[in-house]
């Protein structure tokens, strides 16, 4: 499948839920929900290898990784950990994420290009799941 694009988020359900349960406070939370409420995404792929910056007017992360191929992320609330990123379906990553230091609920990821054009991210972090949808500018 082709990642590759500038994404324009339509949809996101739960992305508080989810802050809530990695445990952020609600001053930050607040701050959080309303930046991530227009996100800029642009992605790149050749073949395997993804590149994937989320620019917000607070945060903005980039990463690169080749999937098969475990890299170093951050987690939404900005925690840094191992990423494993592997194919679910040919139009489907999925990416567990391990903490690099302390503890806190599992956290997760999976992207996925739908067949009308949609790129559908699903963040978890125990058993509270995020979902957004984003369409091509
Ligand atoms: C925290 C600090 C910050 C944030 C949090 C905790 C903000 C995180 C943001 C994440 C956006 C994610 C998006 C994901 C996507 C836009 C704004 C949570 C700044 O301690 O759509 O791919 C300092």
């Amino acid at each position: 499948a082709d990642f590759s694009g500038t994404w324009k988020m339509k949809t996101s359900e739960n992305f508080e839920e989810l802050l809530k349960a990695l445990g952020v406070n609600v001053f930050v939370r607040k701050i959080a929900v309303a930046a991530a409420s227009r996100p800029a995404v642009e992605i790149t792929q050749q073949g395997e290898s993804l590149s994937i910056q989320t620019s917000t007017s607070v945060r903005t992360t980039h990463v690169s990784f080749t999937v098969g191929q475990s890299f170093n992320e951050t987690t939404v609330d900005g925690r840094l950990c191992t990423s494993t990123p592997r194919w679910e379906t040919d139009s489907k990553i999925s990416c567990e994420q391990i903490l690099q230091k302390g503890e806190g609920p599992k956290t997760a990821w999976t992207r996925e290009v739908t067949n009308d054009g949609e790129l559908i991210l699903i963040m978890s972090a125990g058993d509270v799941l995020c979902t957004r949808v984003y369409q091509r500018e």
